[in-house]
């Protein structure tokens, strides 16, 4: 870890006390110049980092940038030795993933980025992600039990994500099958589960788990197209937790579903949670726009319907819109 990391570290852990230069630099063990320098870099990166000649340093409670240094101590034992990668802007954080992986095999941890400029959602669509406003966070993942169903992980994903959202927050998020998290009847939260195939086993040999949430409102706002459709969890300025936390959080309660994934025990609440049980759906089907009602969620993962004609389907993937949309 370098000076300017253990610095960052430290008033990452006493955010809004005072400590002076000597006293850091003592409990650092290095010299009161390189933790001047530490500070000074930090500052330049955005860290609003007080210094007063009686007191020293004070890292501001208002600061709240994404950093290896604040969200580490927060995880649990199961993410011990995992990666934490911040950057400031990304083309997209999957894309970053695909590409650590492909340098190095067995990568595990996760990438996360202030920003995206390429935020990548299904099917090609776009992710709008702006700077400093929400967390989008990819995590680096092998198949547990040989199980690579896409499905499963997202929902596991979803559950993990509202769960985390519930703790921080006291709000109660629903999730629109499969991999959208609603709060107040707006989407807050998209997640993407790409595979990559190993090629010598022809199995898939890592998994990328994509999750964009929108935070904080934008500093601009959504562009037209998502204005009636995006939500964020906190207004502009009223955040009650920090993004790193959402973020140590988000990822303590994957790895708590995620290596019993076999067992499918989050399904339960999966369920609960999703809001398109009971209602008329749309879903298209080659050319055409097939009308059904959305009836269970498998052990799969995967959408019940019943059809007009009395028969039932399976969807594992793909879009739906709900035709009734209850008061919620
Ligand atoms: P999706 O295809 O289900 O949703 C994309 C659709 O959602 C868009 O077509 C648009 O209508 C709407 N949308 C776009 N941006 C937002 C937003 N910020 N908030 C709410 N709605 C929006 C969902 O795909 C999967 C998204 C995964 C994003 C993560 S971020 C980290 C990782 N890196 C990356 O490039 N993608 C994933």
């Amino acid at each position: 870890m370098s000076t300017k990391e253990k610095v960052l570290q430290y008033l990452e852990q006493h955010k809004g006390e005072s400590i002076s230069g000597q006293d850091l630099a003592d409990k650092l063990e290095v010299s009161r110049t390189s933790v001047w320098k530490a500070v000074n870099g930090l500052k330049k990166e955005g860290y609003q980092i007080e210094a007063t000649t009686n007191k020293g340093y004070q890292l501001s409670i208002d600061t709240d940038l994404l950093s290896e240094a604040a969200i580490v101590p927060l995880l649990s034992e199961a993410l011990k030795g995992h990666r934490v990668i911040a950057h400031k802007t990304i083309d997209s954080t999957n894309l970053e993933a695909k590409r650590i992986v492909n340098e190095d095999p067995t990568f595990e941890g996760v990438i996360l980025s202030e920003e995206q400029t390429k935020g990548r959602g299904r099917l090609g669509r776009v992710f709008y992600s702006p700077s400093e406003s929400g967390l989008y966070m990819s995590l680096v993942l092998r198949p547990v039990a040989d199980l690579d169903n896409a499905t499963l992980i997202t929902t596991a994903a979803a559950v993990a994500v509202c769960q985390a959202i519930e703790t921080l927050t006291g709000k109660k998020p629903q999730i629109k099958w499969v991999n959208d998290i609603f709060l107040d009847g707006r989407k807050v939260c998209g997640i993407l589960t790409e595979g990559i195939m190993d090629m010598e086993s022809r199995t898939i040999g890592t998994i990328i788990l994509g999750i964009g949430l929108n935070f904080r409102e934008p500093e601009t706002d959504f562009p037209d197209e998502i204005q009636s459709i995006a939500g964020t969890l906190f207004d502009k300025k009223n955040a009650a937790v920090t993004r790193n936390q959402m973020v140590a959080e988000i990822l303590n309660r994957f790895y708590l579903l995620y290596p019993d994934l076999v067992k499918r025990s989050y399904l339960d609440e999966y369920r609960k949670r999703c809001f398109v049980l009971g209602e008329q759906v749309t879903f298209p089907q080659g050319n055409e726009t097939i009308e059904a009602k959305a009836i269970a969620i498998d052990n799969d993962g995967g959408l019940v319907v019943a059809l007009p004609n009395g028969k039932t389907k399976i969807l594992t993937f793909g879009e739906i819109s709900i035709k009734i949309k209850k008061e919620r």
